[in-house]
């Protein structure tokens, strides 16, 4: 059963009828990646709450909140479909119909989980990750979840996350799921559908090079450092770095775990992928 709720006065009542429940945040024009995460939470609880919402705090001036996909109709049908294939469960997609839903007008909190927010991704983008932080808290507040799925190929958002979830000792588990690729190798995302289909077939350069990267990092640190500045020579790419995988330091003399985060501009879209190798 998927129940569809646009109001929070709504959502709240219906949450109090729902025990022990997983939660998928998401803003929506679904593909296989968020599918993914609905279906391990659908795995793991029989009531699954889906958010769907553009949320206006995490983007950028001049950044694409207008015109980022929004495709409820199509969304829900698929949610649909999912939890078809999972019997006697219970999906509820909250979707509220109006930012005021959410952050009730003269809010003015916000969240910011400090270091990791402004480093990298969170330097190109800034006030991006307050403004994802701030609205999954609020969407944890609302909802309560006892896990919520996050996809790894937001690397960094995984760890704002996380850090703020232990921070603020929140009774929640975070969730890590992989990252679903086209067959090509394409990290899937709602932004893929910006590019052309040249600029799409370009793109397949981004997995290419991780891949490489890891390779390389497996055998030697050296070399692929050499690599990795070779690379970054093409000007597309916003960064190209090796990261701890816990403490997301640049130092990974001593690291088990290593990601390579990406994101390569392909016209005036911005595509983030990354890898992780254990050594
Ligand atoms: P959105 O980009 O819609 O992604 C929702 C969730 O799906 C995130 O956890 C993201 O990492 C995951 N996801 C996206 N593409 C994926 C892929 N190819 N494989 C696996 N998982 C994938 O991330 C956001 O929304 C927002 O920032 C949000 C957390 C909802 C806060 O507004």
């Amino acid at each position: 059963m998927v129940k569809l709720i646009t109001s929070t006065t709504e959502l709240r009542t219906e949450r109090q009828s729902d025990s022990k429940i997983g939660f998928v945040p998401t803003m929506g024009n679904l593909h296989q990646g968020h599918i993914s995460l609905l279906e391990r939470a659908l795995s793991e609880y029989q009531t699954v709450y889906f958010s769907i919402f553009v949320n206006p705090k995490q983007f950028g001036p001049n950044e694409d909140f207008n015109r980022y996909p929004r495709t409820l109709e199509n969304d829900v049908k698929l949610i649909e479909e999912t939890a078809g294939r999972f019997p006697n469960s219970k999906v509820v997609v909250y979707s509220p119909k109006d930012p005021k839903e959410v952050f009730p007008e003269n809010d003015n909190q916000t969240i910011s989980v400090h270091g990791l927010s402004t480093d990298l991704e969170g330097k190109i983008r800034p006030g991006h990750f307050d403004g994802v932080a701030t609205v999954v808290y609020r969407l944890f507040e609302l909802i309560k979840p006892d896990t919520a799925y996050f996809g790894l190929k937001d690397y960094q958002q995984y760890l704002v996350i996380r850090q703020m979830v232990k921070d603020l000792a929140l009774p929640i588990k975070i969730q890590g799921m992989p990252i679903i690729r086209e067959l090509a190798g394409l990290a899937m995302s709602s932004r893929n559908q910006y590019l052309s289909p040249e600029q799409k077939q370009a793109s397949l350069l981004i997995s290419r090079t991780l891949k490489e990267v890891e390779k390389k990092i497996k055998s030697n640190l050296a070399e692929t450092k050499t690599y990795i500045n070779e690379t970054l020579k093409d000007p597309n790419w916003d960064y190209l770095e090796m990261r701890d995988a816990e403490t997301f330091s640049p130092d990974i003399s001593q690291s088990k775990n290593i990601t390579v985060v990406a994101v390569y501009r392909m016209g005036t879209t911005r595509l983030l992928d990354n890898i992780q190798v254990s050594r």
